[in-house]
């Protein structure tokens, strides 16, 4: 769910704990050598923490789920209206379907769905329900990190394109690296384009803390789920329950990070490496960046978007943008 950075290919197989992913471990190991400790977010969606997600999106706390997927009941229809004849909807981070399907069956203009995500068996999984529930629109299923360059399939290039990217993914990247993932899309999908993007919003902290600390400590398992992860599949010897769960509002920086607090001093062993950690010492593992309105519109424009329209729901929790790529044909000289 949700998956990207890099999809490793590159996997060794070790007698005593079977396949064991090299990126992983790098990728962990870079992170827990630095000053500041970090793990990359994307380790949180192996299939436990998927399945921990999931319990996520129903929990009292976590407004973001439930409210999206309110407010595209009423947007979808609306956007489905523009739709040109022929036209691909293309999903950055598709997990499932259940989203794009409020945009697929608005309207029967859409030729093709092109779902993008690094998880390929739940992809492959996806394309076959959509086979059996939608036979007349062609799916084109896209294994690769959403984030690094991609190209479409040859057979959609020609049609319209629809970009769609829910679920506030991209609250996880600093407003740098959204900048660059929204002049990507941009590129990736071309002249014409337009793109849906679903981004929770900035509120009060009284009510984004608990939606990242929640009263049956789900999110808390989600969060030591890495660690758990690290033990399963590089061999390393953390002791979860010996790091608390913390999350806080950075106001400074408009997010919300997760952390891994060790609760004691303590030694780890990763890949071959002694990590020493002191009491208190944090493992930083996720940020949540929280946009107003105004500020994800400013994004998007710096990455040669333009804004088309917005909606939020009326609480003001959560946001629906939609942008378009207006490139001016630029007429030679004469
Ligand atoms: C999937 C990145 C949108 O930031 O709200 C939920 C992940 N982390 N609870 C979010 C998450 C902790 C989620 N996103």
């Amino acid at each position: 769910m949700d998956g990207h950075g890099a999809a490793s290919a590159a996997a060794h197989v070790d007698e005593t704990r079977g396949e064991v992913d090299d990126g992983v471990v790098a990728d962990a190991l870079a992170g827990l050598c630095a000053a500041r400790k970090t793990l990359p977010a994307k380790l949180f969606y192996d299939p436990e923490g998927c399945r921990l997600f999931g319990l996520i999106t129903g929990l009292p706390e976590y407004y973001v789920t439930r409210t999206e997927r309110a407010l595209l009941e009423t947007v979808a229809p609306e956007v489905a209206a523009d739709v040109a004849q022929g036209a691909v909807l293309v999903e950055y981070g598709a997990s499932d379907e259940t989203k794009a399907l409020l945009l697929l069956d608005a309207t029967p203009r859409f030729s093709a769905y092109v779902p993008i995500d690094v998880a390929g068996p739940e992809l492959t999984l996806l394309a076959a329900r959509m086979a059996g529930s939608h036979p007349h629109l062609a799916v084109h299923p896209v294994t690769a990190d959403f984030l690094a360059p991609l190209s479409l399939p040859d057979a959609v290039t020609a049609r319209p394109r629809l970009g769609f990217f829910p679920g506030s993914t991209i609250g996880n990247l600093d407003p740098a690296a959204a900048r660059a993932f929204l002049r990507e899309v941009r590129e990736t999908l071309g002249r014409g384009a337009r793109f849906l993007v679903g981004a929770d919003l900035r509120k009060d902290p009284a009510r984004l803390v608990p939606a990242y600390d929640d009263a049956q400590g789900v999110t808390a398992a989600f969060n030591r789920n890495v660690l758990h992860r690290l033990n399963r599949e590089a061999g390393a010897d953390f002791e979860p329950d010996a790091f608390a769960h913390r999350a806080v509002w950075n106001d400074a920086l408009g997010r919300i990070e997760m952390h891994l607090v060790s609760e004691r001093a303590q030694e780890v062993r990763l890949g071959g490496r002694l990590i020493r950690f002191a009491a208190g010492e944090t493992i930083h593992t996720e940020n949540s960046y929280k946009h107003t309105v105004d500020g994800l519109q400013a994004l998007a424009a710096d990455a040669g978007w333009t804004g088309l329209r917005v909606w939020t729901d009326p609480d003001g929790l959560f946001s629906i943008h939609l942008f378009g790529e207006s490139t001016q044909h630029q007429e030679p000289a004469p």
